[in-house]
């Protein structure tokens, strides 16, 4: 028993430590299955509405879609308002970037009713849709995250994290199951980036860019930019989505050819069980509010904890302790939905800080 309790009080500690109040972006969302994803962006500090898409072939059905939206100056936006297609969208709570300068921060809609109406028995191709802001001048854009079944498509796991980017790194570990094979026909390992208030080398010291490291190899010291702004560089306007029509960027690639949708595969091992990828903002002034993971097969998708924390504290208190995320399964639909419910999700769903 004392036994018991020990073990029971070490894990609490590791848990309390390595798990604190979490800073950073949170694993919001995660699916295995015939599963596809559909990334896209918009921004602008002129017009207050504009075109965001999603792309979903033929046959496919839409099982999950979120709006986000990016702000700045979040004490003078006391509310998050937007429209989609001219319907109000009910925001959740702001995410403000408390690492950060500037009061910037992002909020999540759920739309899933509204693009599954668009979508699901449609022609299938590109869908567009009218995104709206209320404070164009204060929201630097939106981002509209679209997951969709569809029997043909391999089996692939696709994990959503959402929040805000600690500015002094957050990171991200995709386990699976058996080792991989990079050379494997059809291996498929990708990961896109949203990010808001980032604008510009050279011209607005100091240069907003941020970090992406996989499996402990810098990929890119390029991400940012507005690449999904209309209207030029202002602020209202700043925000890039790795998105659907991206193509994948350039091992380290310059920032103009950065769109911040990445292939991972390059970066995988034979024989390697996971992948971990870790971003960084050294400028401390952009927010990164979503990564988007596909990866082939089965994958169990968690929060890392930092090397040095990981390796200081859970080595101490546990001895070498085997970190695994305990995913919680359960059957697929949202409400409402006439989608069969086949497919299992593999979800570890954890709260995001309000
Ligand atoms: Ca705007
Ligand atoms: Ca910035
Ligand atoms: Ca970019």
């Amino acid at each position: 028993m004392i036994r018991l309790r020990t073990c029971a009080l070490r894990a609490a500690l590791f848990a309390a430590i390595v798990f604190p109040a979490h800073a950073g972006l949170l694993l919001f969302d995660s699916i295995t299955g015939s599963v596809g994803l559909s990334t896209d962006g918009w921004g602008s500090s002129l017009a207050s509405a504009g075109t965001i898409s999603a792309s979903v072939p033929s046959g496919g059905t839409v099982l999950r879609a979120w709006l986000y939206t990016a702000y700045l100056a979040g004490s003078a936006l006391p509310s998050i308002t937007g429209s989609l297609d001219g319907v109000p969208v009910a925001y959740g709570p702001r995410v403000d970037n408390v690492t950060a300068c500037c009061g910037i921060g992002s909020a999540r809609a759920d739309v899933t009713p509204l693009v599954a109406a668009a979508v699901n028995g449609g022609p299938g191709g590109l869908y567009d849709f009218t995104v709206g802001e209320g404070d164009t001048a204060l929201q630097d854009g939106e981002a509209l995250v679209v997951i969709y079944s569809l029997p043909s498509l391999p089996v692939s796991t696709i994990a959503i994290f959402d929040g805000y980017s600690a500015i002094g790194g957050d990171s991200f570990t995709a386990n699976f199951a058996a080792p991989l094979n990079p050379a494997a026909p059809g291996i498929h390992a990708e990961m896109r980036l949203g990010i808001g208030f980032s604008c510009c080398l050279g011209d607005n010291p100091p240069d907003q860019f941020s970090t992406v490291s996989v499996n402990g190899t810098a990929i890119t010291n390029s991400a940012g930019n507005l690449d999904d702004g209309t209207s030029g560089s202002a602020n209202g306007d700043l925000i890039t989505i790795g998105g659907f029509d991206d193509p994948f960027s350039p091992f380290l690639p310059d920032y103009a050819s950065d769109h911040e949708r990445y292939d991972l595969v390059p970066r995988i091992r034979a024989g390697d069980t996971s992948i971990s990828v870790h971003t960084e903002n050294p400028s401390g002034d952009d927010n990164i509010f979503l990564a988007a993971f596909q990866v082939s097969g089965q994958a169990n998708f968690a929060n890392a904890p930092e090397p040095a924390t990981f390796l200081t504290i859970g080595v101490a208190l546990l001895g070498g302790a085997v970190f695994a995320g305990r995913p919680r399964r359960y059957r697929l639909g949202y409400r409402g939905s006439t989608v069969p419910v086949a497919i299992m999700a593999n979800a570890v769903r954890l709260g995001r800080k309000k």
